[in-house]
C-alpha cells in the first residue's frame, strides 16, 4: 500500500473514532436528541471498502450508519448538525442519525429498517447496468439483516441479473441482544453466497489489510460485469447497541478483551509502526486535526438553528429527477 492511502485510511478511521466518540458524550449529556448506534469497532470495514469506490459509486447503510457516511465522503459539519437536529443538517434537523443521506457522493441512505438496505443497492446497481454508466453499489449490513427475507431476495435477483453490486456483511457478533450463533444458520454468512451463485469470502473485519484485499476482488469482479459478490467481514460492536444500552446480555470482561486485542485502529498503527510505513508524527498530526475538525462540527451544529415548526411537513417527498 502507499503511504497516502494509508494516511487516508487512518484518517478516515479517527474521523469515524473522534466522530463517535463525541456524539457518545453529548448524547449522554443531553445534547443529542433521537437515538443513537455506534460504530465503534468496526471501522476498518467501511474504511477499506469504500476506498475502493469512486465518488459516483454508491453505497448503502444502515442504522450504524455513521461509518459507511463518513467513509464514503459525507460532511461531518452536516452530520453532526443532523444529529443535533438543526436546520443545517443533512435532512435540515428533521430525520436524525438513522436518516442521512448524501446523494451527492453516492451514500443512499442509513436505513431503521434491518435489511432495508440491501435491495436499494441491488436496485442502484440495476440502474447503473441499464443505463451503462459503470458505476457499482455496495450494501453494508449487519449478521442480523442476513437471516431476513430481503438478504435473500436481494441476492437472489441480482446474480440472476448479475447485477454489479458488493453485498458487505459486518458480522459484528451481535443483533441487537442476540448472540448471532444463536439466531444464525451457519457458522460463516459468507458460505451462503454459493446458494446465489456468487463468490464468498471471510474477511478478518478489524484487520483493514485484509478487507481491503478481499474486497478489492469484488468490486473488481462488479466493475468488470461479472455480476455480485458478498463480504463477510468479521467484527466486533464494542459499544451497546444504541447509546444508552445497559448490555446486561453481556459480560464486561468480552468487551475489554476485544478492545484490548482487535481494535482495528489500534491494530492498524501497531502494523504501520513496526513495518515503519508510518511515523508517530504522521499519526499525532492526523489526530489533532481530526479532533479539530469534529469539535468545529459541534461548533457549527450548536450555532445552527432549529428547523421552524411550520417547515415539519416540507421535504416529505422529492420529485422523480429532483436529485
Ligand atoms: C425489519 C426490522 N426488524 C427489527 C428491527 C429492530 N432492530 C433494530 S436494530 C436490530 C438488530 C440488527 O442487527 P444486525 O443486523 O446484526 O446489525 P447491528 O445492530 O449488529 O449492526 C433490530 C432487530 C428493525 N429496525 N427493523
Amino acid at each position: 500500500m502507499n503511504k497516502d492511502t494509508l494516511l487516508r485510511w487512518y484518517r478516515t478511521m479517527m474521523r469515524i473514532r473522534i466522530f463517535e466518540e463525541t456524539v457518545n458524550e453529548k448524547f449522554l449529556a443531553g445534547e443529542i436528541p433521537g437515538f443513537v448506534h455506534l460504530y465503534i469497532g468496526e471501522e476498518a470495514v467501511a474504511t477499506a471498502v469504500c476506498s475502493l469506490l469512486e465518488e459516483s459509486d454508491y453505497i448503502t447503510s444502515t442504522h450504524r450508519g455513521h461509518g459507511h457516511t463518513i467513509a464514503k465522503g459525507a460532511d461531518v459539519k452536516r452530520m453532526m448538525a443532523e444529529l443535533y437536529g438543526k436546520r443545517t443538517g443533512y435532512c435540515k434537523g428533521k430525520g436524525g442519525s438513522m436518516h442521512i443521506a448524501d446523494f451527492g457522493v453516492g451514500m443512499l441512505g442509513a436505513n431503521g429498517v434491518v435489511g432495508g438496505g440491501i435491495n436499494l443497492a441491488a436496485g442502484a446497481a440495476l440502474a447503473s447496468q441499464l443505463l451503462g454508466n459503470g458505476r457499482i453499489a455496495v450494501s453494508f449490513f449487519g449478521d442480523g439483516a442476513s437471516n431476513r427475507g430481503t438478504f435473500h431476495e436481494g441476492l437472489n435477483l441480482a446474480s440472476v441479473w448479475r447485477l454489479p453490486v458488493v453485498f458487505v456483511c459486518e458480522n459484528n457478533q451481535w443483533s441487537s441482544t442476540t448472540p448471532y450463533r444463536e439466531s444464525t444458520s451457519v457458522e460463516d454468512i459468507a458460505v451462503r453466497a454459493a446458494a446465489y451463485s456468487m463468490p464468498g469470502a471471510v474477511a478478518d473485519g478489524n484487520d483493514i489489510f485484509d478487507v481491503y484485499e478481499k474486497a478489492a476482488q469484488m468490486t473488481q469482479r462488479a466493475r468488470e460485469g461479472g455480476g455480485p459478490s458478498l463480504l463477510e467481514a468479521k467484527t466486533y460492536r464494542i459499544k451497546g447497541h444504541f447509546v444508552g444500552d445497559p448490555e446486561k446480555y453481556r459480560k464486561r470482561e468480552e468487551v475489554m478483551e476485544q478492545l484490548d486485542r482487535n481494535d482495528p485502529i489500534k491494530r492498524f498503527v501497531e502494523r504501520v509502526l513496526e513495518e515503519g510505513l508510518l511515523t508517530s508524527e504522521d499519526l499525532t498530526r492526523i489526530d489533532h486535526e481530526t479532533l479539530e475538525e469534529v469539535s468545529s462540527a459541534v461548533a457549527f451544529a450548536k450555532e445552527s438553528p432549529f428547523p421552524e415548526p411550520t417547515e415539519a411537513y416540507e421535504d416529505l417527498f422529492v420529485e422523480a429527477g429532483a436529485q
